[in-house]
């Protein structure tokens, strides 16, 4: 696909009508979630809103106007069976005869919103399974079995990543407000030398993890160390830079997050699917992401993602000790 090709002329070739009207809604509901990001601090949408969502976190204004928009757009076409959202409690059905089902984070990396720093919106779309009602189980299904996958990074630039399952594509939204093929099939370097992990968790991290960690920090030694240490703590920057410049990204389970913090639906699937389809891996130090069975839409996991080898090589240090 040649660059600057619109997203509509690209989902015409690579997918079909249902999943593009999909794909089209959520990126009209990221132009629309753009234009309040990029004015927020003139606006009273900015702090927090006063409530915590399901999972007991204090939600933002944006975060949960980002959720009313994204609802808004995919009700307009009749594509869109059902929604899961970080912000909505349960499966929030929409069109009956809808094909597909999509689990969504409409603005991640709350805690960056009030700084202007990058934060995003993530998004993973299943066919569904079910005929008649709609139910958790359209969304218990593997990252293996995605239809498509992306997400928006609003940042110095709005950036939408997307895979519909033939490689990762970035698209740059052009001052018209139209997405535009800007990256065609992104490829992550095989071996990184960037880490991205909260290091001021350490005193929570398994030793398996400081091992990993002191690994990465170890001087003179191959391959590249001492890696470059980069944490914006808003996942959709830190996966859009390991995308583009390789290494590894990881939030693991801790004392404080038995499970980790990050979602397996709406995070942790979509960024898998994206990474594995540009070349990369991920796992949640066990098995890949894309082979979880999801037992709970808002279900949590660790993860460690990025360039094959670094992950690998990261597996290798952490599951080492386990066994030793
Ligand atoms: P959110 O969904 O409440 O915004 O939290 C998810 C964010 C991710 O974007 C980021 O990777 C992570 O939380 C950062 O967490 P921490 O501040 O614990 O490092
Ligand atoms: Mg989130």
């Amino acid at each position: 696909m040649s660059k600057g090709i619109s997203l509509s002329k690209y989902l015409e070739q690579n997918t079909n009508e249902q999943l593009a009207e999909v794909i089209e809604a959520i990126a009209q509901g990221t132009v629309a979630i753009n234009e309040k990001v990029r004015v927020a601090g003139l606006s009273d949408i900015v702090g927090v809103a006063g409530t915590t969502n399901v999972q007991g976190e204090t939600v933002q204004k944006l975060d949960l106007l980002a959720n009313d928009i994204i609802i808004e757009y995919l009700q307009k076409g009749n594509a869109c069976a059902a929604l899961v959202s970080e912000e909505t409690d349960a499966v929030l059905p929409l069109k009956a005869n809808g094909s597909y089902v999509v689990a969504i984070d409409p603005l991640d990396g709350s805690s960056n919103i009030d700084i202007a720093a990058p934060i995003g919106t993530i998004f993973a779309i299943w066919k569904r399974k079910s005929q008649g009602e709609v139910n958790d189980s359209d969304f218990l299904q593997k990252g293996k079995e995605l239809a498509a996958a992306g997400y928006v990074l609003f940042g110095s630039s709005t950036i939408l990543m997307l895979s519909v399952g033939n490689g990762t594509d970035a698209f740059t939204l052009s001052a018209e407000g139209k997405y535009l093929l800007s990256h065609p099939k992104l490829s992550i370097k095989k071996e990184g030398n960037i880490y991205s992990v909260n290091q001021g968790n350490m005193f929570k991290y398994d030793e398996r993890i400081i091992d990993f960690i002191n690994w990465c920090d170890a001087c003179n030694a191959a391959p590249n160390r001492p890696f470059g240490l980069r944490y914006i703590g808003s996942m959709v920057g830190d996966l859009h830079r390991t995308i583009l410049k390789g290494g590894i990204f990881f939030y693991p389970a801790n004392k404080g997050e038995k499970k980790g913090k990050l979602r397996l639906l709406y995070e942790c699937i979509p960024m898998s699917f994206l990474v594995t389809q540009a070349g990369g891996a991920s796992s949640n130090g066990e098995i890949p992401i894309l082979e979880i069975q999801p037992e709970e839409i808002h279900e949590r996991t660790a993860i460690f993602i990025g360039s094959e080898k670094t992950v690998e090589q990261c597996l290798q240090i952490i599951q080492q000790k386990v066994s030793a």
